[in-house]
């Protein structure tokens, strides 16, 4: 018989210590660090709690797959509690992200259709290879002006504006023009304030929302700032196209974006429709630019690899006879090089679910109402899970055997990652242009480690050349 939940390995007894010790070795910044020593110190499966809040954390591919597929119509993960407190504190409405029940559900069906589902997802490519075609035109520029052949930069602010840029194409239908030499202000205000928002997210996470609010400090007034920031500038994008659609001043000819066509089904109570396409707006630009950076960066330190992506775009570019819809078709590796970099890379350091019966993981009884984490990043540099881990080979998710709940990094099931296709198109995309055009190359010697600041992202800047074929 499965042994007690009582015996589960871990210290989850003093919450409050554990929070302290935790917060005095510097554990914000290393989450995830922390995490992969306490499966090597436990084993796969350990028991902990910070603060009020408690887990249980599991890291194989095997346990992932017994919790999600027990999770039921309505999946719930862990809910930011910084997050919840700021809407609570405005008074704002929730969207997808931070809904729950039947309420999430309905919203989350109606978004599915216009922002997941296959026949809509392949009127994003043009509106996508846009704005990479914009950022090709601006390396180019960069390069004349340096004079050297060459562009080379941390290319962390580049790819934010990209990144706003693209989500805001698909999403409002209209360019901003962040591609161009001078950036509006706004744009920039709300790109800082994103960073901001999830940097200032990590050092409130284990506390209660109810606390939260009532704890004037620093970090909660930056926070309630930021998202301040952020749901001003989401709302002016949505007016303006609201406004637009009045005066019917958007042509039906052409695809109107996905907020055009939310409104017009008139499915969804507006007030609904602003809060999910604010969290859209929100969650497009650290995410899918950050991991771009990373994937330029592998593709750097592996010329080789480079050079087999190269040469498999070229080769799809020639089949294709340029359309970038049948493109997107063939390039395997290319997706595969995506997954890889997100398997070392990933944007979220676990996944969570509530469980809602009870559940065996490693031959403990789990019971309904826990929330149990799939430790994502300690899993994808697990040697038993993915053998040399260290290395990059795409290579290795185009190999035969199982790869049963490996690739986890946009999340499972009906609760996964809504902007998911956006965030692959947008990526290929990008990464297609970029190898048709320039070589991407960095300085070996500098080690590249890995930071927590809600979401994980580079500990120091990154460098990169792109130097034109
Ligand atoms: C949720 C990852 C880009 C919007 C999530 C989750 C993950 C994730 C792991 C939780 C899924 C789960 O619990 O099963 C990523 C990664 C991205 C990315 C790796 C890019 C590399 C984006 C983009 C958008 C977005 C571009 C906006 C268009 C959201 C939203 C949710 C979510 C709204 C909450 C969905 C819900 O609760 O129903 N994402 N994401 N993400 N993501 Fe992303
Ligand atoms: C952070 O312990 C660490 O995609 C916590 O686009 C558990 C946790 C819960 C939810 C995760 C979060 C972590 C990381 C950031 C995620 C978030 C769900 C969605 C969000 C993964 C792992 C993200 C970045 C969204 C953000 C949209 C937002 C800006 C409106």
């Amino acid at each position: 018989t499965p042994r007690p939940f009582n015996q589960l390995p871990g210290e989850w007894r003093a919450g409050w210590l554990n929070l302290y010790r935790f917060w005095q070795e510097g554990g914000l910044n290393n989450v995830h660090h922390i995490m992969a020593r306490k499966f090597q110190q436990f084993g796969p499966i350990y028991r902990e709690k910070l603060g009020v809040y408690e887990s249980v954390n599991i890291i194989s591919p095997r346990d992932a797959a017994t919790l999600f597929q027990a999770e039921g119509t309505l999946p719930e993960r862990f809910s930011v509690p910084p997050w919840v407190a700021y809407r609570d504190f405005r008074n704002k409405p929730y969207g997808v992200l931070l809904k729950t029940g039947e309420a999430w559900r309905s919203d989350r069906l109606m978004l599915n259709k216009e922002v997941l589902s296959p026949q809509v997802v392949e009127g994003f490519v043009p509106l996508l290879s846009q704005v990479g075609e914009d950022f090709i035109r601006r390396a180019r520029a960069q390069v004349e002006k340096s004079g050297r052949e060459h562009w080379t930069a941390d290319f962390t602010h580049e790819l934010f504006r990209f990144a706003l840029e693209s989500v805001c194409h698909v999403l409002y239908g209209e360019r901003l023009g962040l591609l161009q030499d001078f950036v509006d202000p706004d744009a920039q205000r709300f790109i800082d304030a994103v960073s901001l928002m999830f940097h200032t997210t990590s050092p409130m996470l284990y506390l209660p929302p109810a606390l939260l609010r009532h704890l004037n400090t620093k970090t909660w007034r930056d926070h309630v700032q930021a998202w301040d920031a952020i749901f001003s500038q989401a709302d002016k994008c949505i007016q303006n196209v609201y406004r637009d659609l009045r005066l019917q001043r958007k042509s039906t000819k052409e695809y109107m974006g996905i907020l055009c066509n939310l409104i017009m089904r008139d499915k969804l109570p507006l007030d609904d429709i602003r809060a999910s396409v604010t969290e859209m707006m929100a969650g497009g630009v650290d995410t899918t630019s950050m991991t771009l950076q990373w994937a330029m960066f592998e593709l750097a330190r592996a010329p080789g690899v480079q050079e087999q992506l190269r040469a498999e775009v070229l080769a799809a570019k020639r089949e294709a006879a340029g359309d970038r819809v049948k493109m997107l078709k063939t390039i395997r590796l290319l997706k595969a090089a995506i997954k890889e970099t997100l398997r070392l890379h990933p944007v979220a350091v676990t996944l969570q679910r509530y469980t809602t019966q009870e559940v065996i993981l490693q031959d403990y009884c789990i019971p309904p109402k826990t929330l149990v984490q799939v430790g994502l990043y300690a899993m994808g540099r697990d040697p038993e899970v993915f053998p040399k881990p260290e290395q990059f080979r795409p290579q290795r998710w185009l190999a035969a055997g199982p790869k049963h709940f490996q690739g986890l990094s946009f999340g499972f099931g009906p609760r996964q990652c809504l902007g998911r296709r956006i965030a692959e198109l947008e990526m290929q995309l990008f990464l297609m242009q970029i190898l048709e055009n320039f070589k991407i190359e960095t300085m070996r010697a500098v080690e590249i480690g890995t930071k927590f600041d809600l979401i994980l992202i580079p500990d120091k800047p990154i460098y990169l050349t792109l130097r034109p074929l």
